[in-house]
């Protein structure tokens, strides 16, 4: 069984379906219960697999405590963890941003990234096995102006991955960090808020990753020799070369 945070959209969501075809068992959490609701149906209705389902918000330490007791025998079966879930809010100078902005950053791409990393751990230590995939983002690699407290926890995904590598050599769990550059996916929405033209914006006159691209990365890692620990996989689209430098087409 695979445990994905934030399937109920983009790249957690394409790493549910594409996993659902290699006849894997999910257990998928996000917030939008219906969401999961509607994953879980299509999903087992096309695949013979099963898939659990659970409303969790990883920030809070609290829900996910609760979640890990509740679901224990689950979690005792889960071989791999995909710490997907996480948001941009903003893209305001660092002088004139907004802390609720940045508590929400910090409390769910960094925070709950650990909550549930913490609750996961101990089985894979107990059984020898298992791996994470932090998905974490060329943000955190080539900060960039207005970026701020987003690179900011996409640099310390990074670090933390490297962490758990070396605090965890020699249990036979592996570790993986995925950093994708721009990949069209619900991500800007949120970033702007909903604003859709802001969204939109972001990938005109280029062609960007899609959810699909780099959930292919994620299985492909999952999918190697329990030999194998692919540690960093760097994507970007081919009109990027790095988190400032994006090609445009001329007639956009
Ligand atoms: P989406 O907005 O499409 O998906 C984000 C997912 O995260 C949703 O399923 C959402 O579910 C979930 N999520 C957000 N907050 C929480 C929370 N508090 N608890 C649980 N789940 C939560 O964006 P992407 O698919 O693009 O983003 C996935 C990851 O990829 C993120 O970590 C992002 O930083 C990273 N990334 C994205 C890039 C891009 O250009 N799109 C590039 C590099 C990295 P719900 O709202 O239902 O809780
Ligand atoms: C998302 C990619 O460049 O918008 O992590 O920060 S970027």
């Amino acid at each position: 069984m695979i445990l994905i945070t934030g399937a109920t959209s983009g790249i957690g969501k394409a790493s549910a379906e594409l996993l659902a075809r290699n006849h894997k068992n999910l257990f998928l959490v996000g917030r939008r219960g219906e969401r999961l609701e509607k994953i879980k149906t299509e999903l087992e209705k096309k695949h013979p697999i099963s898939v659990e389902i659970s409303e969790l918000d990883v920030s809070s330490k609290q829900e996910v405590e609760d979640f890990a007791k509740k679901h224990s025998t689950q979690l005792q079966q889960v071989e791999a963890l995909i710490n997907n879930a996480g948001l941009a809010m903003g893209r305001d100078l660092i002088h004139e941003g907004k802390t609720d902005d940045w508590d929400k950053m910090i409390d769910v791409n960094l925070k709950g990234l650990l909550y549930v990393t913490h609750e996961v751990l101990p089985f894979f230590v107990k059984k020898k096995s298992g791996h994470v995939v932090n998905v974490g983002s060329v943000a955190g690699r080539w900060i960039y102006p207005r970026g701020n407290i987003y690179c900011a926890t996409k640099a310390a995904v990074a670090a933390l991955t490297q962490s758990l590598r070396q605090d965890l050599l020699g249990t036979g769990i592996r570790v993986t960090e995925i950093s994708p550059g721009m990949v069209e996916t619900e991500f800007s929405l949120v970033r702007f808020s909903g604003d859709e033209t802001k969204a939109k914006a972001i990938y005109e006159g280029m062609k960007p990753l899609s959810a699909q691209d780099i959930a292919e990365a994620i299985v492909w890692c999952l999918m190697r020799p329990a030999h194998v620990n692919i540690q960093e996989v760097v994507i970007y689209p081919t009109q990027q070369a790095s988190t400032s430098l994006v090609h445009r087409n001329s007639n956009s």
